[in-house]
């Protein structure tokens, strides 16, 4: 089999460069080591930056999002039993989508079938060989068989914990890394929220996160220790512990039902230099991690997918090499200030274990500071919408 790009892995990263890779003509064949049902029964991001949803219009997959997303103009931060909002529209002219990672995932998936595009689930032993010659492919085996796909280039999309970055060369690549004391326990659970936009509140008790789906599925967050363990939480016990961490009028209008999802997740930030590797590029969680404080992780994703695609065009197409020779210091520019805001969201909302008297002293003025000044509010308003590409 022989294909222009393979693409490794059918998250969101991989679908939405397979779907603006074949909207302009350029064959690929998307791989992943899963089935479509596991890869949208998985929870994850909820908040789209304007970046992204353009590049959802681009793939032709933008039109149940206009439906049933939700465009917010701001969010609040709670501190000090008060709201403060952000007001986004006001402070940037740009505003944030509420979709579920996973409805996007869907509507991608709905348009690469209808495009006719070639996607091979459920394959095992999925390699990236030979992409430091003029000459790479992928194998792969399926119903028992080893297959091989020639090609052009390989796109390693497949998450942080694929295949793609772990075939570089150990001594070619650099990583950077930072983990946190502290996890998120999520749920998911179909009532109102408890808010018309999201609430990132900061307590002594710890951070929380009032999150949505719809005006009818809640998606709710509060930070906890690290070897918590998800069955010590029943769904009584999450929402009496939301509630501490709210301001007084939230936590009485919570209004609670039984969650269909909990999970806990670490946190981390992390990011692997280069990003290009003779003809196999990292794309999206292959090459960097953040704590999703700042919504940034899957907005970063697509951020890469638009520069390689850029690339990738400009070598069908216009026969340049220009824009793929600057993809990696381009997506590692934007992934690095992404990672920035993500950090310092996470190191001002959180209670850190060896925080201090100190810790909290800062975290109070500076939250005192982003609700009293203009500059630092639309700082952090900026970061949020999303950096310019
Ligand atoms: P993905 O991990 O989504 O997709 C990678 C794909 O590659 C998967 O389908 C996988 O099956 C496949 N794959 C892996 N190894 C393979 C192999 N060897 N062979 C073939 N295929 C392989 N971001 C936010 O913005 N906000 C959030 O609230 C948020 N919450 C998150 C919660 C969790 C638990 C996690 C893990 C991430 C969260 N993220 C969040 C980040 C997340 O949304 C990612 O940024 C996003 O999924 C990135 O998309 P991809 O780069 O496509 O990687
Ligand atoms: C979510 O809705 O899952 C969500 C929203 C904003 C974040 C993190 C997660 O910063």
């Amino acid at each position: 089999m022989r294909t222009q790009v393979v693409i490794i892995g059918s998250g969101p990263s991989g679908l939405l460069l397979g779907c603006l890779l074949s909207n302009a003509g350029i064959d690929n064949i998307i791989i992943d080591r899963v089935g479509k049902d596991y890869i949208l029964g998985r929870v994850r991001a909820g908040v789209l930056e304007e970046g992204t949803v353009d590049l959802l219009r681009q793939a032709g997959a933008d039109e149940r999002m206009h439906l049933e997303g939700l465009p917010h103009d701001g969010f609040s931060l709670a501190f000090d039993n008060r709201d403060h909002r952000i007001d986004l529209f006001a402070l940037t002219g740009k505003r944030v989508m509420v979709y579920g990672q996973t409805e996007l995932t869907r509507d991608l998936m709905a348009r690469r079938e209808a495009i006719g595009g070639t996607t091979i689930y459920e394959a095992s032993d999925v390699s990236p060989q030979g992409f430091d010659s003029a000459a790479p492919f992928v194998t792969y085996r399926k119903d028992g068989i080893t297959r091989r796909i020639d090609c052009d280039f390989i796109a390693g999309c497949d998450g942080y914990h694929g295949v793609s970055r772990k075939a570089v060369p150990e001594k070619s690549i650099a990583t950077f890394e930072r983990t946190y004391p502290f996890g998120w326990l999520g749920i998911l659970a179909d009532v109102p929220p408890v808010s018309h936009e999201l609430i990132y509140a900061n307590h002594p008790r710890g951070f929380a996160l009032c999150s949505m789906r719809s005006q009818t599925r809640s998606r709710y967050y509060i930070q906890c220790p690290l070897d918590e363990k998800v069955e010590n939480w029943s769904d009584d016990r999450f929402y009496d512990e939301l509630r501490l961490r709210l301001p007084a009028a939230h936590a009485q209008a919570l209004v609670t039902g039984p969650s269909f999802e909990k999970s806990i997740a670490p946190l981390r930030s992390f990011v692997a230099e280069p990003m290009r590797f003779g003809s196999l590029f990292l794309v999206g969680d292959a090459a960097h991690i953040v704590p999703p404080t700042g919504a940034k992780g899957l907005n970063l994703a697509a951020s890469d997918v638009h520069y390689l695609f850029e690339g990738l065009r400009g070598h069908y197409l216009d026969r340049s090499q220009a824009a793929l020779d600057r993809y990696s210091e381009r997506a590692l520019r934007r992934v690095w200030k992404s990672v920035r805001f993500s950090w310092s969201m996470t190191t001002l909302m959180h209670r850190f274990p060896d925080g201090g008297e100190f810790g909290q002293k800062i975290q109070e003025a500076e939250l005192d500071y982003l609700t009293h000044s203009e500059a630092a509010a639309t700082s952090l308003a900026e970061n949020y919408v999303g950096l310019p590409y």
